[in-house]
């Protein structure tokens, strides 16, 4: 029988966790079971939810001290055949109600492979997409347009030119920069296209440019699709802004058959507490590959808006573990310089992308150069060298390290 297993971290104020574990399985689906008659309770066996495990762990010192406080993993296993094959059936049946109910936080998911076969995940993945590039032995370097928001196509065009010049294989907008009359969506697309092939026939190097696909929900489609009919390569998401289901149309869609990378503002506001909400393994890692994500971007360790390390690792391995799914890509970001290469590399592996934003637009010689940065780490670094023996060969990383570190 089809299901799907949740675990939770519970801090339950009344002292008992198997209550409460019997309580969560029943309450999310049949509601009730030992004063059913043995009709009913035959009936509806294959609905009810199983307790399967139930681990007494050390309370956070963040946990309400109220009552007898005992915190503890538990796991249950949810029949399919509660609901339909979508990930809003199955958020609402794991995590509905019971994500209102106290202390209690969604820590991982395990779909068996019947119900997996449901989704699409990824539709080009880590493989297909080193192959529309042509780089397949070190980690991608990815950039962003920065201060666009009031400024218009000229910059846009100055700022893509300069990034891809200086050897990035992706660029992304910001994700805050919507549809807007000076680089209005379409002009970006258009703008994108034209730019990047005159800079591939030049260099020979290839770059895909990750447009925001934003606006309201029911307009993305025919915009993602105008998009692709423009030349687009490659759709940037705020996926947590729309829900992970708004994802999964769009991924699924046979005329949207571009990568899209999925960025995670908002997805804070769920994750953060180690109480509450879902964990950054199950939100930013399985969910997001299930939905269809060829790229997750989340906070490194290590930059401006970090994340702890054991999450971003957990995210790295739900993307790119073994399964019938597409492997997407892990890309570590936010405050990212060339300083942190060695450390990235070491951390994400050669199957991830390095993506900067000011790292690459505050190099003292400009975009190209803070780009060039980057490569010249990525590739000593790959080869087993240094970040000092490549900065003895790269003034434009010497630079770079002189002014991060
Ligand atoms: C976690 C997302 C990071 C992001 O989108 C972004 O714009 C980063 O910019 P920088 O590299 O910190 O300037």
């Amino acid at each position: 029988m089809s299901q799907i297993t949740a675990t939770y971290l519970v801090h339950d104020a009344k002292g008992n966790l198997e209550k409460k574990a019997e309580s969560i399985a029943l309450g999310l689906t049949v509601g009730s079971w030992t004063d059913l008659p043995a009709v009913d309770q035959e009936q509806l066996k294959k609905h009810k939810g199983e307790v399967l495990s139930v681990q007494e762990v050390p309370a956070l010192e963040s946990a309400s001290h109220l009552g007898q406080r005992k915190a503890g993993l538990i796991k249950i296993a949810y029949p399919a055949a509660n609901f339909s094959s979508d990930i809003p059936a199955i958020l609402t049946t794991i995590f509905g109600k019971l994500s209102l109910d106290g202390e209690v936080k969604l820590i991982d998911i395990e779909l068996d492979t019947e119900l997996e076969k449901q989704f699409p995940g990824p539709q080009f993945g880590i493989e297909t997409i080193r192959q529309t590039l042509n780089v397949h032995d070190r980690p991608l370097l990815m950039s962003i347009f920065k201060g666009m928001i009031g400024r218009g196509t000229d910059l846009f065009t100055e700022q893509l030119r300069a990034q891809a010049a200086g050897g990035v294989d992706l660029v992304k907008d910001d994700e805050i920069l919507f549809d807007n009359p000076l680089t209005p969506f379409e002009k970006r697309v258009e703008l994108g296209v034209q730019v990047l092939n005159q800079e591939y026939e030049r260099s020979g190097h290839r770059t895909l440019y990750a447009v925001n696909l934003s606006g309201r929900t029911f307009d993305l489609k025919d915009k993602a699709k105008r998009a692709v009919e423009l030349g687009a390569n490659a759709l940037l998401f705020n996926v947590f802004a729309y829900g992970l289901d708004t994802l999964q149309s769009l991924a699924e869609d046979p005329d949207i058959h571009v990568p899209i990378m999925a960025h995670p503002a908002v997805s804070g506001a769920l994750t953060a507490s180690p109480l509450y909400g879902i964990s950054n393994q199950v939100l930013l890692g399985k969910l997001l590959r299930l939905a269809g994500a060829d790229f997750v971007l989340f906070p490194s360790p290590y930059g401006s808006v970090a994340m702890e390390k054991s999450e971003t690792l957990a995210i790295r391995d739900a993307l790119r573990s073994d399964s019938r799914l597409k492997r997407a890509f892990p890309v570590p970001s936010a405050g990212i310089h060339p300083g942190l290469v060695p450390q990235l590399i070491e951390d994400f592996g050669t199957d991830s992308i390095i993506n900067a934003g000011g790292g690459i637009h505050g190099h003292p010689d400009g975009a190209a150069a803070g780009a060039k940065a980057f490569r010249d780490a990525i590739d000593e670094v790959v080869a087993g060298g240094s970040l000092q023996t490549a900065a003895s060969k790269s003034p434009e990383l010497e630079k770079a390290l002189a002014l991060w570190g």
